[in-house]
């Protein structure tokens, strides 16, 4: 066995250099390039090995064993270093396409298409003596059948993902396919998730997280990552057809997925077991292909991201970084570029002993811009820090973008500097979605920190739901040095302090109403105004009964009579109280559907002129008091709860009289 020490001194001799500067390739290139702060080192592999790989781990001596779609696995001797001269050596052979290995106990695991193999080397020749079935499934020959992992969870149980088959759609013709399984030990198995199409890429934090990467296809948009828990549906729904089998941790049907091309999030609204994805990857940008996901736990040997992601991407042959934070209790985040230019399509990612990260390639089936048929490379950091964006956290009303390095400030707090747009994609049963509803956003404020290492943005118009583009322009590092990448996408799932948004405080906008008819009155006044002397003419009172109904239906008042009208919503669910011009109830309630996501955030009540006085939306046991003048023309006001579904039977009538 080669011991990791003996070999680098050797390097370092031949070299005549010191250890910092073993990788001195980075003076070939120049800072505004990826390689001046990570080296790419490709090794090479002999003509009789066919390195397409499709499973990788470090074994505890250090050296890969790397998995091959053709059936094999290999050891990697002499794998280190700048210049490596590495020996391969067969472990095993004769499997059916695994992609996936973990080195575990003395053993080897691999996940084959149909069966997850335990190998064993009794007799210490590093050859396999013994394959041991730790548990199997059934297969239909379908060539889209991969299988992946294992991954080992927290609790010594293995992890597996199944492909869909492909018919022209994605789908599971043989028990399992488009599931994760938790496998014991013992080969007791049980169905975790659902909802897969072709997870390729899995991965396992610190924390115990599992992530999976997804691929754009039939119910994919574009490619995700996705925190995976047991129960989740996460979004292609050819697999649920095994939802009935008594180990399903859900119960849902193929049916109850709405295909109608509304974004991911409005279908999650209506089915709760849809998890949305973490970070959305927009397809040709951040790739074409999401593949491993890998934690950076190197503890800043590997440059400035501990913590983050690595996610690797087959089609454009690149890694890209992921940032994530919880916001209501949900992972978010955001992506950046990392680094492109593999000599294939990534498909494996693993930490060397040397914290220089181990990427194994192949393009067999899915053409790269990596030209290489299959390769293994290492990346490494030369120490040099790059200016990046490194984190960006989502704000109430914009954006943290935290840096590498302390910005110049002066140029920093230019906000033309910016651009930030939201968009969303279908979710359908098509292949892929185009970009929707793009729009751009205002920045209102650009604030830079005090030591220069971040800049708080404040925005118009943040969409819940909505992927954000953020894109800087010529920003440069207090010490000149230019952005490496100057843009990246933030998933915002949920907005921070948006759940509790609703509560009936009263600073709703005011006055900013084209009701004609009461053009100088603010539509949600919560505070009585003073010219009142504490008085009004009229204190209504309204709460609601089960049935989605308020318990007053009808109330009378006198025109031009100063109304207080107080909502105690005593319900279990959000309402509110949007008072309406007569005739246009039914159009109020209608527009407040269209609102869509923006829809809470905007408490349900439409930018209309025919809505004349409104509550918030108030969470279950709050109450508000809205003050306003009655209408000068007598007649009959509906009321409704315009909150989605609600309008139909939660309304009545405020009658103006003389
Ligand atoms: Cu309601």
């Amino acid at each position: 066995m080669k011991v990791l020490g003996f070999i680098l001194p050797i390097v370092f001799l031949l070299n005549g250099c010191t250890p910092t500067s073993e990788y001195g390739d980075s003076l070939d290139h120049t800072p505004d390039e990826e390689g001046y702060y990570y080296q790419l080192i490709t090794l090479p592999i002999p003509e009789d090995v066919v390195l397409e790989v499709g499973g990788l781990d470090i074994l505890p001596d250090g050296r890969p064993a790397v998995s091959t779609r053709r059936g094999e696995i290999w050891l990697v001797d002499d794998a280190y270093g700048a210049s490596p001269e590495p020996v391969y050596h067969r472990f095993a052979h004769g499997l059916h396409e695994p992609l996936g290995l973990l080195a575990k106990d003395d053993a080897i695991y691999a996940t084959q298409r149909g069966e997850l193999t335990k190998m064993m080397d009794n007799d210490g020749d590093e050859v396999a003596d013994v394959y041991e079935s730790v548990y199997a499934w059934p297969l239909t020959g379908n060539y889209h059948e991969y299988s992946y992992g294992p991954l080992e969870l927290p609790n010594g149980n293995l992890f597996v993902s199944l492909n869909l088959a492909w018919v022209g759609y994605g789908a599971s013709p043989a028990k399992w396919r488009g599931w994760a399984l938790e496998i014991s030990p013992e080969g007791e198995m049980t169905p975790m998730a659902v909802g897969f199409r072709s997870p390729a890429g899995i991965g396992i934090t610190s924390n115990g997280d599992i992530f999976y990467g997804e691929n754009q296809g039939d119910w994919i948009g574009s490619g995700w990552i996705t925190h995976i828990e047991a129960g989740d549906f996460l979004g292609h729904p050819g697999g649920l057809r095994w939802t009935e089998d008594e180990q399903s941790p859900l119960k849902l049907a193929y049916d109850d997925i709405p295909n109608t091309g509304e974004p991911m999030f409005a279908a999650a609204e209506e089915v709760e077991e849809l998890k949305l994805p973490t970070v959305w990857f927009p397809h040709t940008i951040m790739g074409i292909s999401t593949s491993a996901i890998i934690e950076d736990n190197r503890e800043g040997d590997f440059g400035p991201f501990h913590g983050q992601l690595f996610v690797g991407d087959q089609g454009h042959s690149k890694l890209m970084r992921v940032y994530l934070e919880k916001v209501n209790d949900a992972y978010q985040g955001a992506n950046f570029p990392f680094y492109e230019g593999f000599a294939s399509g990534i498909l494996r990612t693993a930490w060397g002993t040397d914290n220089s990260l181990f990427v194994g390639q192949t393009s067999r089936g899915w053409d790269a811009t990596g030209k290489s048929p299959y390769a293994l490379e290492r990346l490494v950091w030369t120490g040099k820090v790059p200016f990046e964006m490194k984190e960006i956290h989502a704000e109430s009303d914009g954006f943290t973008i935290v840096f590498t390095l302390p910005v110049d400030a002066s140029q920093a707090v230019d906000q033309s500097l910016y651009d930030i747009s939201s968009f969303t994609y279908k979710y359908h049963n098509t292949y892929g979605s185009p970009a929707i509803d793009i729009e751009s956003l205002d920045i209102t404020g650009a604030d830079v920190s005090e030591d220069g290492l971040s800049v708080r943005l404040t925005v118009d118009g943040l969409r819940e739901g909505y992927i954000h583009e953020i894109k800087l322009r010529e920003l440069q590092s207090s010490s000149g040095i230019s952005l490496l990448h100057d843009f990246a996408f933030y998933t915002l799932n949920n907005i921070p302090g948006s759940a509790s948004n609703s509560t009936g405080s009263s600073d709703e906008p005011q006055g900013s109403n084209a009701s004609g008819q009461n053009s100088s009155q603010a539509k949600n006044v919560t505070s009585m105004p003073e010219s009142w002397n504490g008085q009004a003419d009229h204190e209504l009172a309204i709460g609601t009964v089960p049935g989605l109904r308020f318990d007053e239906e009808f109330f009378e008042v006198k025109t031009g009579s100063k109304v207080q009208f107080t909502f105690n919503n005593n319900d279990d669910m959000l309402h509110n109280l949007v008072i309406t011009v007569p005739g246009e109830i039914d159009d109020v309630a209608e527009s407040a559907m269209g609102l869509g996501i923006r829809g809470q955030e905007m408490n349900y009540v439409p930018d209309s002129g025919s809505v004349l006085f409104y509550t918030t939306l108030l969470e279950p046991e709050t109450k508000e008091s809205i003050f306003f003048i009655a209408p000068q023309e007598p007649g009959e006001y509906p009321f409704v709860c315009t909150f989605p579904g609600h309008a139909m039977t939660m309304r009545g009538v405020l009658k103006v009289v003389d």
